[in-house]
């Protein structure tokens, strides 16, 4: 009896345990499935941070904060006011626990309706999830094995090696004619599709080459076990660079265009890697990929400069990379990537995702800012013009101008005079966008920025909220207010469940989180979980009408979400919805101690 309840023990306490070995972690199990009117940040909380669950009930009344098996009550509390949503019409009341800073593993219960996920009070809590998120990428390397050793039970072998690469029609050149071939191996896999596109490479590669500008230290130390892990440069930069290599080989040599996508003419079945076999082209050059990219290569040579060491040459071929990308752009202004009349004039049509923008005078702005950042010349600076509106526009792949404003204001100490002069503009952008973030969030239903209009429930809004929190601790770290940074927090509990779903939209991370991501290799493995670390693109409003995928149950905007494989337009995964992930994860690691205690937003 004794030896049986020991062996039971050592099994509980083996299931209990996070197993971060592969940079994910294994949820502890609930003694309850989750009252699904109670919302939460399904990982947890820090000590000394604000801590809220929303509960979807009219009713006012008591609540606690209980062991999971609900026997001891270490806090009790009373439901806020209730709240009504301008989007659902559902009223929301706040479970508020931030007085309560014992580190442990809770619950919520409110009597009545039940007892929430189990959530952990620790320093750290997002730890696991910053790795795990940066882990995701290398789940999306293409042309390479994923050996045991690094991928768990998701390894597989290469896909896509990409070493013949055919030139597509509309990329012909003198040196490159139609039907010749190209080595471009290598990079991320851009979603649950396999295709490889250099414009959202560059907002991805941006929001991660920043991280490690904003966060050195702290990404210095994080290491995510991938086969790297060890050298002399930090994961984060090491898996940046499976990508940055990559978009190396997507600039002629010749005249510096880069061409807008590596893909195939159609998208693969849902297959894994190396069970997809059709020709793979690059298509024509655009401006958009030029000037994202040169972008990209600018800020990857000035981080780079301080490993010349151990990766000679790479920091200056970088560089003239950006240049050479940067005067293709100037003599090609008006290349813009139109594939419906791309696929009018050549064969083979091509029909993968368009990341087509008819207006790139944002990434004339982003990438004329990091050259000027990199380079000091105030030729780049001024050739554009950074502030054509008052506004600061949230990123996304086709919105690029708040980089060039983050990279500035980063970069403050090291602006020539020139730069110097619009400063304070740079900040003031910075701050009234940060301000009309956090404004009213206290009146919303869920108390996020997340959702406080209805038009954030995009394709890809668990991008929006992770980009608002980017912007969020970009204006923390020009005032050092910390308001800024619990709105931020807020939308990561938004992201891992606080939300009118109630998913955490992380794979892996959670309890209640997306089983059936589109995402090939997820689907095609065989195995139940899906690959960890991999963020939903989330609820979206219009999911229905653009994915066609039956089983949709509502049309309120919030909460338009479908976990399965065919919702494309809600449930898949991208490599620039990843990024800002790591980013509002790490850098909340790394500013935890600088939260304020109370959740009183103003
Ligand atoms: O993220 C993109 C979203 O903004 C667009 O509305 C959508 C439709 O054009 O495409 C999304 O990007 C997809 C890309 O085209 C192909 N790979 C998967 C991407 C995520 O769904």
């Amino acid at each position: 009896m004794i030896y049986c309840n020991r062996l039971l023990f050592v099994l509980l306490l083996f299931l209990c345990l996070p197993n971060t070995s592969h940079g994910q972690s294994v949820p502890i199990p609930s003694t309850v499935a989750g009252n699904s009117l109670i919302r939460l940040n399904q990982l947890g909380f820090y000590p000394s941070g604000p801590k809220v669950a929303i509960v979807l009930t009219n009713a006012g009344g008591p609540f606690q904060v209980t062991t999971p098996d609900g026997k001891k009550v270490l806090f009790s509390g009373t439901l806020s006011e209730a709240r009504k949503s301008s989007i659902s019409g559902k009223t929301a009341r706040t479970a508020d626990f931030s007085a309560f800073r014992t580190a442990g593993t809770y619950v919520v219960n409110v009597p009545g309706l039940g007892r929430s996920y189990s959530f952990k009070i620790e320093p750290n809590v997002h730890h696991d999830l910053a790795a795990g998120s940066l882990k995701g990428f290398y789940y999306q390397r293409a042309s390479t094995d994923l050996p045991e050793k690094y991928a768990g039970q998701w390894h597989r072998p290469a896909g896509h090696p990409d070493n013949h690469v055919l030139i597509h029609p509309s990329a012909a050149s003198a040196t490159r004619p139609a039907g010749t071939t190209i080595s471009s191996p290598g990079g991320w896999y851009d979603a649950g599709d396999y295709n490889k596109y250099i414009v959202n490479s560059g907002i991805t590669m941006g929001t991660l080459l920043s991280l490690y500008e904003d966060f050195p230290d702290f990404c210095k130390k994080m290491t995510v076990t991938i086969p790297e892990s060890g050298n002399q440069l930090p994961d984060l930069l090491d898996e940046s660079l499976w990508n940055l290599r990559w978009m190396l080989t997507m600039q002629d040599p010749a005249d510096g265009g880069v061409y807008h996508k590596l893909t195939n003419p159609k998208f693969d079945g849902m297959v894994m890697p190396d069970k997809a076999k059709p020709d793979r082209y690059v298509v024509q050059k655009s401006v958009t990929a030029a000037l994202d990219f040169a972008a990209v290569m600018a800020q990857a040579s000035r981080i780079f400069t301080s490993y010349n060491g151990e990766l000679p040459g790479l920091s200056d071929s970088c560089k003239t990379a950006a240049v050479k990308a940067w005067q293709w752009a100037k003599q090609n202004p008006d290349a813009l990537y139109d594939q419906d009349a791309m696929n009018k004039a050549f064969d083979p049509d091509v029909v993968t995702g368009t990341y087509g923008d008819r207006d790139a005078s944002d990434e004339w702005i982003w990438a004329a800012a990091e050259l000027y950042l990199t380079t000091k010349d105030d030729n780049y600076y001024t050739t554009v013009n950074p502030f054509p509106d008052e506004k600061t526009p949230l990123p996304s792949w086709p919105q690029v101008r708040t980089l060039a404003y983050y990279s500035l204001a980063r970069m403050r100490s090291q602006l020539t005079p020139r730069g110097q002069q619009d400063l304070p503009k740079i900040k003031a952008h910075i701050i009234q966008q940060a301000d009309q973030i956090k404004q009213d969030v206290s009146s919303q239903a869920f108390q996020t920025p997340m959702g406080k209009s209805a038009g954030d429930y995009i394709w890809g809004s668990s991008a929006v909220a992770a980009n608002q929190g980017i912007a969020l601790i970009q204006a923390y770290r020009l005032t050092d207010d910390k308001s800024y940074l619990d709105a931020a927090l807020a939308n990561l509990d938004y992201l891992l469940g606080r939300n009118a779903v109630g998913y955490s939209f992380v794979t892996g991370f959670g309890h209640k989180t997306p089983m059936h991501p589109h995402h090939r290799p997820s689907v095609a493995d065989g195995i139940d979980a899906p690959v960890p670390g991999l963020l939903s693109g989330g609820t979206n409003a219009n999911a229905a009408r653009q994915d066609k995928c039956a089983g949709y149950t509502t049309t309120i905007a919030d909460e338009v979400y479908l976990d399965a494989d065919c919702s494309y337009a809600s449930n898949e995964i991208a490599i620039n919805w990843n990024a800002p992930l790591v980013y509002l994860a790490t850098a909340l690691e790394t500013l935890q101690d600088k939260l304020s205690a109370s959740s009183t937003r103003k």
